[in-house]
């Protein structure tokens, strides 16, 4: 059973989007082991998208993520990594998929609702940013 970090970000929490989101999480059927409404700091927004330092978009990403208030979620499921982002679909509004969040939700990439960790290892490295230990189901 995996688990991943998946955040509804500032423009998703404005406009309304948390039940809808938070029911196709649960419709897919995955559980939902931590979940919070917060403000990130500029620290830890600067520490989740650390590989993104250098690029030219970076200080607005990071004026964009600590501009509201997200919903931070813990997910666990098979396959759930891949299965979130799929759902998600293409970081680009313009390119994603019919029927996922982005495609249905989004037409910037600036501006693209959620965000689903890509790899064992970067849902490992951003539970540990969001949540602490006792934070989250077993
Ligand atoms: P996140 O990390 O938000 O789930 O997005 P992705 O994993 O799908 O995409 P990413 O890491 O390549 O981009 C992170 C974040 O930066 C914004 N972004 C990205 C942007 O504003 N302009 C760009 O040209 C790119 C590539 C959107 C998501």
């Amino acid at each position: 059973m995996e688990r991943t970090f998946a955040m509804i970000k500032p423009d998703g929490v404005r406009r309304g989007l948390t039940p809808q989101i938070l029911a196709r999480i649960q419709n897919k059927g995955y559980r939902i082991v931590g979940l919070k409404q917060m403000m990130i700091s500029r620290e830890t927004a600067e520490a989740h998208y650390g590989e993104h330092r250098e690029r030219p978009f970076f200080g607005e990403l990071v004026d964009f993520i600590t501009g509201g208030p997200v919903v931070a979620i813990a997910l666990e499921g098979e396959n759930v990594i891949s299965g979130w982002r799929a759902m998600m679909g293409a970081t680009n509004p313009a390119n994603a998929a019919p029927g996922t969040i982005r495609a249905d939700f989004a037409t910037t990439t600036g501006e693209n609702v959620t965000h689903g960790s890509d790899s064992p290892e970067s849902a490992e490295r951003e539970l540990g940013l969001f949540f602490g230990e006792g934070e989250l189901l077993k």
